[in-house]
């Protein structure tokens, strides 16, 4: 039995997909529309905390992105995509790989929430958010000013992990890219992969690829 991906449409879920399409890895996509923000019911039935992504493989139901990554990479990838502990960068790569989603999502969703309650205003917890977000922003786009993915020449879990936060989120939390040029120019090689270019089309057709500077201004149609 192939392996199930639910996906709810314009979410972090868009990740799994991508990652089967990259290892060449059978799967069975099931999508699923927001009401009108959060997972329908049918969606939270699936797992106690209802989150995308959700996957299964038999028996086994499993969330939260880097747990399902790490588990199809290890169990049906033969570990592609991840550095083994004795490459040169491995150091590096762990700290990306936990920085994507420990830090840099946390930081762009805190963002998101203070700009729902008025404008980013001059509160320091405002500010205090938007300097980390900045941070991170700059961080990134030094980084790939002289690396072709995240980690180097070689494209990992890392690149399938941090590109939800610079494209589909900014369907959430509209920030611009044009201060980061090298970020740009990665999100455009990002969206020549085949890989990506193939799930994408399976997870929202509807929905215009984030890909540019400036940020999508109309909502997709999956997810009203
Ligand atoms: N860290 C979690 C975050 C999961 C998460 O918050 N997913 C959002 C989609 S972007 C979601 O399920 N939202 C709808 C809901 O909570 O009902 C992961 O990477 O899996």
């Amino acid at each position: 039995m192939a392996l199930i991906v639910h996906h709810l449409h314009v979410s972090q879920s868009e990740r799994i997909p991508w990652l089967c399409e990259e290892l060449g890895i059978d799967y069975e996509l099931k999508t699923y529309k927001r009401v009108p923000i959060l997972a329908p019911p049918e969606y939270k039935a699936l797992h106690p905390l209802g989150t995308a992504p959700i996957i299964q493989d038999g028996e086994l139901t499993l969330a939260e992105s880097c747990a399902c990554i790490e588990y199809i990479c290890h169990k049906y990838g033969q570990g592609r995509l991840f550095l083994p502990s004795t490459h040169p960068a491995y150091a590096e790569f762990l700290y990306w790989w936990h920085w994507a989603d420990g830090s840099f999502q946390p930081a762009l969703l805190q963002a998101m929430v203070m700009a729902k309650g008025g404008p980013i205003n001059d509160s320091p917890i405002a500010k205090i958010s938007k300097d980390s977000l900045n941070r991170g922003l700059r961080a990134l786009d030094d980084r790939l000013r002289v690396n072709k993915w995240l980690i180097g020449d070689e494209f990992t879990v890392v690149d399938v992990m941090i590109v939800f936060s610079l494209t589909t989120m900014r369907y959430y939390y509209p920030y611009s890219l044009t201060e980061y040029p090298n970020t740009f120019k990665y999100l455009q090689r990002i969206g020549e992969r085949e890989a990506y270019q193939k799930a994408m089309k399976r997870c929202d057709p509807e929905m215009e690829l984030a890909l540019w500077s400036d940020p999508p201004t109309k909502v997709p149609v999956a997810s009203k």
